[in-house]
């Protein structure tokens, strides 16, 4: 079977064609050398190498347009939250100011000093600010865009460097024009504002640009959404992985992305499974890693927003009962309180002896001698993927649901 499984590759690959056969090799070898002890040590630095990825991404703006705002919003947090950059409070920022994001101490959005000033004239503002190290230049306005944000996109671009131009306070617009003329809808001032930018900037030679026009006290809304998930799909690859799964910020894409991120991670991680770590999971003739499970199913939660934190928030913000909550999901109840059972319960109900099986040929032609050493690595693969899938569709249930919510409030402005 060995050969001719690699030709056929099982449905549950489909995704993952990029399967990296060089590391298989490099695992295979790790094994062969110095035991399990190597191999877990290898597995745990390359599971965790999307926290070394450095994404570094700079803020500018005039004063109170909403720059520390955003990088709040970016990194989820409230203005009142731990570690949040103070709102509202005339900051002149005589250097650049870091903020790192709270899940991931690679990421980092700087607040940078305005321009123009003594201190920062423009001749040598960019070296001063070290533009070399930012992946992307977010350029904010509540209004228009000032000659120096403008003059700012240009230097940029002239150094091949990524800059988005942002319009923030979007709902105060639109509470403006519902209140000076009623009968505007939400649409309608989104639409006109978008003309009024798009002709702004046209202006100054930036015909193609796009103005994503937010606000950052709703990070569901407006084109926040559509921000967060550029800014990934422009990054390099690897900066992508990092970015999907550092960000709380949960849209049907990013909840997509984190998936394929976290199922090319589970063949590595189930490379663990040793022999001694093995339970029975009853009523299947499968055995599992239970530490394995158990440790990714905690990262799971944690990545769709379905730990005990995340859905107290979710459910506020749905003004449901969290119990409530949890009655809509698939597994949430049961996960809540992981337990070796209650996986086993969750996962009896799947067909996963044949994934299992079809996951072991696949991968043993090059690691043989792991998966002969590891007899649970099939089914911890598969389990692993089925838990995923469940957890994705939680996350993906949350996210109508607020967006439902949100469309309903709109809709009695
Ligand atoms: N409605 C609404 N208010 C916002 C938005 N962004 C910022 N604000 C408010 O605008 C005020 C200034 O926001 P900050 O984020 O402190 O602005 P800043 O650009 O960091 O200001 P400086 O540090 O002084 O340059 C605060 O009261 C924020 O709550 C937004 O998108 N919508
Ligand atoms: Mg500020």
């Amino acid at each position: 079977m060995g050969a001719s499984a690699s030709k056929h590759v099982p449905k549950i690959f489909q995704d993952l064609d990029d399967f990296d056969r060089k590391s298989a090799v490099e695992y295979e070898e790790a094994f062969k050398s110095g035991g399990m002890s190597k191999l877990s040590k290898k597995i745990e630095e390359d599971i965790g190498k999307w926290r070394n990825v450095p994404v570094n991404i700079a803020v500018t703006g005039n004063s109170g347009v909403g720059k520390s705002s955003f990088i709040n919003s970016y990194r989820g947090l409230k203005a009142k939250s731990e570690g949040a950059a103070a709102v509202g409070v005339n900051e002149t920022t005589m250097e650049p100011t870091k903020y790192m994001h709270p899940n991931n101490n690679s990421v980092a959005l700087w607040d940078l000093p305005g321009m123009g000033t003594k201190e920062f004239p423009k001749e040598t503002y960019l070296e001063k600010v070290h533009f070399q190290t930012y992946d992307y230049f977010i350029i904010i306005t509540a209004t228009r865009f000032t000659e120096n944000d403008i003059w700012l996109a240009n230097e940029v671009q002239k150094l091949q460097k990524k800059f988005f131009f942002i319009r923030t306070k979007m709902n105060m617009d639109v509470e403006n024009d519902a209140h000076d003329y009623p009968g505007t809808s939400k649409s309608d001032t989104v639409n006109k504002v978008r003309e009024e930018m798009k002709q702004h900037v046209s202006k100054e030679h930036f015909e193609n640009t796009k103005v994503y026009l937010i606000d950052n006290h709703f990070v569901l809304d407006y084109d926040f959404p559509n921000l967060v998930e550029t800014m990934i799909k422009e990054a390099p690859t690897l900066k992508q992985e990092a970015m999907a799964l550092t960000l709380t910020i949960l849209t049907e894409n990013i909840i997509n992305q984190k998936r394929s991120a976290l199922r090319k991670r589970i063949l590595v991680v189930a490379l663990g499974s040793a022999a001694g770590g093995a339970v029975p999971l009853p009523g299947t003739s499968l055995a599992v890693d239970a530490a394995i499970v158990m440790g990714e199913v905690e990262f799971y939660k944690q990545q769709f927003g379905l730990n005990d934190k995340s859905l107290h928030e979710n459910a506020r913000s749905l003004e449901i009962d969290v119990e409530n909550l949890k009655e809509r999901l698939n597994i949430t109840r049961q996960l809540a309180v992981a337990s070796t059972r209650l996986i086993a319960t969750v996962v009896s109900k799947m067909a996963l002896s044949e994934v299992a099986e079809k996951v072991t040929a696949f991968v043993l032609p090059v690691l043989g001698s792991v998966i002969a050493a590891g007899i649970s690595y099939g089914s911890t693969v598969s389990v692993l993927m089925s838990i995923l899938d469940e957890c994705v569709s939680d996350a993906q249930i949350i996210n109508k649901q607020l967006m439902q919510k949100m469309s309903e409030s709109d809709c009695h402005k």
